[in-house]
């Protein structure tokens, strides 16, 4: 029974009609110091939120997560690359803990955000990918390099 009661905290918890989905844009603005950023790049949602990654002008970005919780086993997250104004990546997080994210294109101009999912990860609970994971990922999607 204690089981059963869990099995519907969890469902009602991963109820669409809670969940909501916010926008960070990835921006190229050459007037600023730092030309390359996300905005905003730092974010907290609840687990079964949605980020959508917005390019905002036409220009290359991806997003590439390189550091996400234990939890999501081997699970990799990369985005395709988003070359033209508007064009969007969306993924849904479920699993708590800190992700940490950078455009490849702009990692050197340190484009990069965090996003905490219902609280940060403990430490030893982050696993770190490395970029051959996650260009070999990219490699197997549509529309990736
Ligand atoms: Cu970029």
């Amino acid at each position: 029974m204690k089981k059963l009661l869990f099995v519907i905290m969890l469902m009602s918890a991963a109820t669409p009609a809670m969940a909501k989905d916010y926008t960070i844009r990835a921006v190229t603005n050459p007037k600023r110091e730092k030309p390359y950023y996300f905005s905003p790049d730092h974010l907290t949602i609840r687990p079964g939120d949605s980020v959508t990654f917005v390019n905002a002008q036409n220009d290359a970005h991806d997003i590439m997560f390189d550091a996400v919780p234990k939890g999501l086993k081997d699970k990799i997250i990369v985005s395709p690359m988003l070359t033209k104004k508007g064009e969007s990546w969306s993924h849904t997080f479920t699993v708590a803990g800190s992700y940490h994210f950078h455009c490849h294109p702009h990692e050197i101009f340190g484009m990069q955000g965090v996003l905490i999912v219902g609280h940060a990860s403990l430490p030893g609970d982050t696993r770190h990918v490395s970029h051959e994971e996650m260009e070999h990922n990219m490699k197997a999607m549509p529309g990736g390099m």
